[in-house]
């Protein structure tokens, strides 16, 4: 059924973080703001990802909002990384405490967003017959929102229940008994094993790429250590204000030694969490130090996994520490001394068919009550092109992106007017905390929206030279990496067919950049009348 069209200043697609600040700050100015989500309700990836052991890897007093103190003070976080349910409630208790949830639609697609030359304006139409007439288009969309369902053959014969840990049900799942296989090894089958394990008669994981992974050492938040991250958040407001990342970082420019190096690397270990780009110095730029901290957490893998032939099969070899996500788990590894724990090694035999009962490789039958589908996502471009976005000429983005994304900054695409993306392919997105992007960018692109109200423009666009600067300084940041060397979802390598493009920027000073493009009102946009 279709229904009037509705006429507003802007809609946002999406309730995640960024959804649910983008809505707050517009309607909070006096904008008219409709937001969507295909979603029951507001969350995001904490909405859709409900699968055993989620939970964040950046430690939850840094994976909140910053711009509100109220807020802040609001909410105890009570473990050092969270787990779905909590994040879920703290995304529900943003919602409550500013009252967004009646600025969304909930259940509901947006299929297409046209931009009318004649009037400078967008429209979206969502799956359920609605039309918005709207000035300004902000796609919160995810860049880890489309999960990969199972492209597998005979996957729709299986017999048994199966789950995509993308899209898990709201329901527990019993695993109590059951003979559960889990396909895929990246965080999502990282962090659920373990506690599949402990409920399942026999789980089988089966791993086509070994992967890297760091104990998280989670553990309750003291009143201490919360008190003193408050005491500190000043300074790490200021820092990240001015564009520094704002977590304890090892002196730009240092170089370890070796000896250096493996007391860093330990010390990080022994720390518990994510050990990322940022964290050991040109950990992605330079491969004796990628080589000694990647053989220092193989060793450890050794270490715990008591069978040789199974530790070796579970170190990852085939590309850099870092240029696939590392991974921050709680007994993954040691899962594997279960007696009721199976490794199968795709390498050695692959996949050749989903059964209707279980799952059949090259050499065996694996029966299975229940198979967990850990398969990743259509990274950073997947949300925004299922969307059917058209503007100048009915330029489809489908059609601009068709050899990979090109933005300006991330935040815009040029023949896109008054379209912003939060924290889009081109922007440090999915490599920083993504709570502090996201507020960079809805900062960005609610200031952005001001300037055009100021100046009494119709419409601001990024300007293709601008565009075209950008994708090449992207290309040449990341080239200079060790990044591409991974067959990542950074590159689209784990869908067939996607452009292999690296696609967050891994530059320096992104923050400052923007800040500084804005103070000088926005060169490498075009504002028109
Ligand atoms: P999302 O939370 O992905 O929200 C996007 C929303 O848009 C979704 O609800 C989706 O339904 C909706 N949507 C998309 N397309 C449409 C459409 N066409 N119509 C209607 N609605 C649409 N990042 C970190 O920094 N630290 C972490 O520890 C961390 N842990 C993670 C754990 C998991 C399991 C996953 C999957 C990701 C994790 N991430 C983490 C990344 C995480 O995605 C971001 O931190 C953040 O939650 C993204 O928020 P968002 O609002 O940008 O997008
Ligand atoms: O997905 P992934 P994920 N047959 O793409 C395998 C965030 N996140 O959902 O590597 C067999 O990492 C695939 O194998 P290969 C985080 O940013 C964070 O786990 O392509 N296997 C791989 O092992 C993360 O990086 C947390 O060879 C197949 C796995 O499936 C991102 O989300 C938790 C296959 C997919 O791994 C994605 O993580 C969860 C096939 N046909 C997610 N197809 C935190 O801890 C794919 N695979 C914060």
């Amino acid at each position: 059924m279709t229904t009037a069209t509705q006429s507003i200043d802007a809609v946002v697609v999406g309730a995640g973080f960024a959804g649910l600040y983008m809505v707050h700050r517009l309607r909070d100015a006096g904008f008219t703001v409709q937001g969507v989500d295909a979603a029951g309700d507001v969350g995001g990836t904490w909405y859709w990802n409900r699968y055993p052991g989620a939970r964040c890897d950046i430690p939850s007093l840094l994976y909140s909002y910053t711009w509100s103190d109220d807020l802040r003070d609001s909410w105890r976080w009570s473990e050092k990384y969270a787990t779905q349910p909590e994040i879920l409630a703290y995304a529900e208790h943003v919602a409550d405490r500013y009252d967004l949830r009646r600025s969304f639609l909930f259940d509901t697609k947006v299929i297409s967003a046209v931009f009318n030359e004649a009037t400078g304006r967008w429209r979206v139409e969502t799956d359920g017959g609605r039309v918005f007439d709207a000035r300004f288009c902000i796609m919160a969309t995810g860049c880890l929102s489309v999960p990969r369902v199972p492209d597998i053959p005979g996957a729709a014969t299986f017999k048994g229940a199966a789950y995509v840990t993308g899209q898990w049900p709201h329901e527990p799942v019993d695993f109590k008994g059951k003979r559960v296989a889990i396909i895929g090894t990246g965080s999502s089958a990282i962090q659920s094993m373990p506690l599949i394990a402990q409920d399942a008669a026999q789980v089988t994981v089966f791993q086509r790429t070994p992967n890297f992974s760091l104990p998280a050492l989670n553990a309750p938040l003291t009143d201490e250590e919360v008190a003193a991250f408050n005491e500190a958040f000043p300074i790490y407001k200021q820092l990240l204000d001015s564009g520094e990342p704002g977590l304890p970082l090892p002196p730009k420019g240092w170089v370890p030694t070796d000896a250096e190096l493996a007391a860093l690397v330990e010390q990080l270990w022994n720390g518990g969490g994510l050990i990322s780009a940022v964290m050991i110095p040109d950990l992605v730029k330079n491969e004796r130090i990628n080589d000694a901290a990647a053989d220092f957490v193989r060793a450890k893998i050794r270490e715990i996994v008591k069978d040789p032939v199974l530790a070796a099969k579970l170190s990852p070899d085939s590309f850099p520490l870092a240029t696939k996500r590392a991974c921050v788990d709680t007994d993954y590894f040691a899962s594997y001394n279960r007696d009721n724990v199976t490794l199968v090694d795709l390498r050695d035999t692959p996949i050749e068919a989903i059964t209707a009962t279980g799952v059949r490789t090259s050499d065996a039958d694996y029966p299975a009550d229940i198979i967990v589908y850990a398969l990743g996502f259509d990274a950073m471009t997947g949300a925004l092109l299922n969307i059917d976005i058209r503007a100048r000429d009915g330029l489809a983005l489908r059609d601009v992106w068709r050899d990979g994304p090109k933005t300006y900054l991330g935040v815009a695409v040029a023949g896109f007017p008054n379209l912003f993306t939060v924290t889009g392919p081109g922007s440090p997105s999915v490599l920083s905390n993504m709570l502090n992007s996201i507020e960079q960018h809805v900062d960005w692109i609610f200031d952005a929206i001001q300037h055009v109200q100021t100046t009494q423009s119709a419409v601001m666009e990024a300007t293709l030279a601008a565009q075209e600067d950008w994708v090449a300084h992207v290309n040449d940041e990341a080239d200079q990496t060790l990044y591409p060397r991974a067959a990542s979802w950074y590159v689209g390598a784990n869908v067939p067919g996607k452009p292999r493009v690296f696609m967050p920027y891994v530059g320096e000073g992104y923050k400052k950049r923007c800040d500084q493009i804005a103070a000088d009102g926005y060169p490498g946009f075009a504002l028109s009348r």
